[in-house]
C-alpha cells in the first residue's frame, strides 16, 4: 500500500512555532515559493548551495537596468553618475552589514573569489618555502584548491585541523598546529556539511600569538547570522552574495586595511590604476586596485537592496529561527531508523547532512524532487570531509533551511524520505 504524505499534526514547541510565524511573514516576498515541481507545491531546501530571491531584489534588478544603466568610474554624464553612486552606496551598505569600513570591502564575484584573490594577491607575495597554511578538514574545496595551488607554486606546506566526533574543530590541536611557521589560518565560519559554526576568536587569539593571519570563509554565517569583522578581530572574510537572497556574480571581500595597502592587484586592466605608461603602471587605491574591468554594476547594487532587506528582518531573528527550525529537522530525521545525521555541534545552522542506510543520496534526492522537495545530494564540495567522516559512496544528502522555510515543509520532506524507504526497500 502507498504510503500517505499528510501525518496527523505534531505539537510544536514554542520556538518552533515562532520560527513557523516568522517564516509565514516573509514567505510571500519570493515569488518562486509559489511554484510547483512535479505538480506539487515547492518545498525548496537547499538553501546552502544558494538562496531564493525575494520580489525586491528582483525589482531592484529591474529597476537598474530600466532606469540607470551605465558603466561606473568613467563618464561624466547623468547615468554614469547615478551608476557610480549606487554602485559605491551599495559598497558602503554591504561593508556596514559586517561592520567593515567601506574601502575595506571589495567587491567580487563570489566567495570563491574572495579566496583566491588573497591566496594569489597576499600569498604570493608573503609565503614562501616551508611556511605554513594552516586549514582544516570540513572546508569547502574553494577554501582548499587556491591555498593547494598556493603552496604548489610556493613550496609552502599545509596542515589541517581534524574534527571531533561531533563535529566541531578540535582546538585541542591549536598549538601544535599553529606555530612560529604558520603564515594564514583559512576556517569555515560554518560548514555548508557539518552545520558546525566555529570559534573564530579563539582561532584569532592563537593565532595572533603566533603572528598569523586568519581569513574567514564566510560564505554560510554571514547569510544567517550577524558577522561582526571588528568583533571577530579576523584579517580576511569573505561571502557570496546569492547566498543571502541576492543575485548570483556577486561578493564582498574584507580586508585589513594595511593588508589590502600592502598587497599586488589580483588582475590588471582598466579601473585598478592610477597612471598607465609605456614602461610600466601604477595602481589605484584600495578597493579600486582589486577591481579591475567593468564590475558587476547591476548586481552589487541590488546586493545593497538585499542587505539592507536582512537587516529590516534582524538577522539575529533570522539566526534564532533557523535554529529552532534546525533542531527540529535534526529531531525528525533522527526518528527515521537507519538514519544518520552528520554534525551535532553545540549551536549549529541549518545545513544538515544525512544519510540513510542502504540507499545512495542521490536516488533519496530524485524521489524528494518528484514530491517536490528539493535537497542537495553529493559530496558538497567536500570530499576530503567526506572521506574524513566515512560517508558512503563519498556523499550524503543535505537539506538546508533558511529563514522563509517552515516546520511543515520538513514534515513534508520526513514523508517523502519515508516514502524513498518503502519504494527502495531500505
Ligand atoms: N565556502 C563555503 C563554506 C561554501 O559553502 C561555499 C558554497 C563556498 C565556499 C563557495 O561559494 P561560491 O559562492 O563561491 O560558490 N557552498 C555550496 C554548497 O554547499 N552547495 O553548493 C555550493
Amino acid at each position: 500500500m502507498e504510503e500517505t504524505l499528510v501525518e496527523a499534526p505534531r505539537k510544536l514547541d514554542d520556538a518552533v512555532r515562532l520560527s513557523d510565524r516568522h517564516a509565514l511573514r516573509y514567505r510571500g516576498d519570493f515569488p518562486i515559493l509559489d511554484r510547483k515541481v512535479h505538480g506539487k507545491p515547492l518545498v525548496y531546501l537547499d538553501n546552502s548551495a544558494t538562496s531564493q530571491k525575494p520580489r525586491v531584489v528582483l525589482d531592484a534588478l529591474d529597476d537598474y537596468y530600466t532606469r540607470m544603466n551605465a558603466n561606473v568610474h568613467r563618464g561624466l554624464h547623468t547615468l554614469s553618475e547615478e551608476a557610480t553612486n549606487a554602485y559605491e552606496d551599495a559598497r558602503e551598505r554591504v561593508a556596514r552589514f559586517v561592520n567593515s569600513p567601506a574601502r575595506n570591502l571589495i567587491f567580487v564575484r563570489n566567495t570563491t573569489e574572495g579566496i583566491n584573490l588573497v591566496a594569489s594577491a597576499w600569498g604570493r607575495k608573503n609565503v614562501k618555502a616551508g611556511d605554513e597554511i594552516l586549514l582544516s578538514v570540513m572546508e569547502h574545496h574553494s577554501n582548499i584548491v587556491p591555498w593547494q595551488m598556493l603552496a604548489r607554486e610556493t613550496g609552502a606546506v599545509l596542515r589541517y585541523f581534524d574534527i571531533r566526533e561531533d563535529g566541531s574543530l578540535d582546538l585541542d590541536q591549536a598549538d601544535q598546529l599553529i606555530t612560529e611557521k604558520t603564515r594564514i589560518v583559512s576556517i569555515a565560519h560554518m560548514s555548508n556539511v557539518l552545520g558546525t559554526v566555529n570559534s573564530i576568536e579563539a582561532i584569532v587569539d592563537r593565532a595572533r600569538d603566533a603572528g598569523a593571519l586568519v581569513f574567514v570563509d564566510a560564505a554560510q554565517s554571514v547569510p544567517h547570522m550577524p558577522v561582526d569583522v571588528a568583533r571577530l578581530g579576523c584579517d580576511f572574510l569573505t561571502f557570496s552574495g546569492h547566498k543571502m537572497c541576492g543575485p548570483t556574480g556577486i561578493g564582498g571581500l574584507y580586508g585589513r586595511e594595511e593588508l589590502l595597502e600592502a598587497m599586488d592587484p589580483y588582475m590588471g586592466g582598466g579601473s585598478m590604476i592610477d597612471e598607465v605608461r609605456l614602461d610600466g603602471f601604477s595602481c589605484a587605491d584600495v578597493p579600486e586596485k582589486f577591481e579591475a574591468g567593468t564590475p558587476n554594476i547591476a548586481h552589487a547594487i541590488v546586493f545593497g537592496v538585499v542587505v539592507d532587506y536582512l537587516s529590516d528582518i534582524g538577522m539575529e531573528q533570522i539566526h534564532t529561527h533557523e535554529r529552532a527550525l534546525t533542531d527540529y529537522t535534526i529531531g525528525r530525521l533522527e526518528e527515521i531508523d537507519g538514519l544518520t545525521v552528520y554534525g551535532h555541534a553545540p549551536g549549529r545552522g541549518g545545513a544538515v547532512s544525512f544519510n540513510l542506510d542502504n540507499m545512495h543520496p542521490s536516488d533519496l534526492s530524485t524521489v524528494l524532487d518528484r514530491q517536490g522537495v528539493a535537497i542537495r545530494a553529493g559530496h558538497h564540495c567536500a570530499q576530503p570531509l567526506m572521506r574524513r567522516l566515512g560517508t558512503p559512496y563519498g556523499a550524503t544528502a543535505r537539506a538546508s533551511v533558511y529563514f522563509y522555510n517552515t516546520s511543515e515543509e520538513i514534515d513534508i520532506m520526513i514523508a517523502a524520505i519515508h516514502k524513498a524507504r518503502h519504494l527502495f526497500g531500505a
